[in-house]
């Protein structure tokens, strides 16, 4: 009986250290994308080549010394057919939104946060399942203009 006890308490113990192993096995199958907001307002990676429905993870940093309310990044992909220059145009107004226009929201199909000097976020995202070039982003306010912008390539 009490060989019975230790037998379950030891396969449980095994259990629980193999779970995690295996998530995070499984997570390391998901392609990593690291990119870097620039001080020259640019990406330092202009095309991202992708699969129709592949998950990618996007790690996303912003390299300045400057405050972010002078230096901030994000990354905003639009859906094709999206107007790209109206919808970085209307979203400089859109502070209190990420700098991300509300009345382009639904074109947006992803978008970071806005990151100041030394910030980094890690996100998930689902490629889409049509074929094109995807136009990706910054808003903050004249970076899009200055040229901080990049294409998905989804193929
Ligand atoms: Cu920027």
């Amino acid at each position: 009986m009490k060989r019975t006890i230790k037998t379950i308490i030891t396969l449980f113990t095994a259990l629980l250290i193999a779970i995690p192993a295996f998530a995070s096995n499984e997570s390391d199958d998901i392609r990593t994308v690291n990119i870097k907001g620039m001080d020259n307002m640019k990406f330092d990676v202009t095309l991202i080549e992708a699969e129709p429905g592949e998950t990618i993870k996007i790690v996303f940093e912003t390299k300045s010394d400057m405050p972010p309310q002078t230096m901030s990044h994000n990354i905003a992909i639009v859906d094709l057919g999206t107007d790209t220059d109206a919808f970085a145009q209307a979203s400089m107004s859109a502070r209190d939104n990420e700098f991300i226009a509300p009345d382009y929201e639904d074109q947006v199909i992803f978008n970071t946060p806005m990151l100041g000097g030394g910030e980094s976020v890690e996100m998930e995202f689902t490629v889409p399942e049509t074929k094109g070039d995807y136009d990706f982003v910054c808003t903050f306010p004249g970076h899009y203009m200055a040229g901080m912008v990049g294409i998905l390539r989804v193929q």
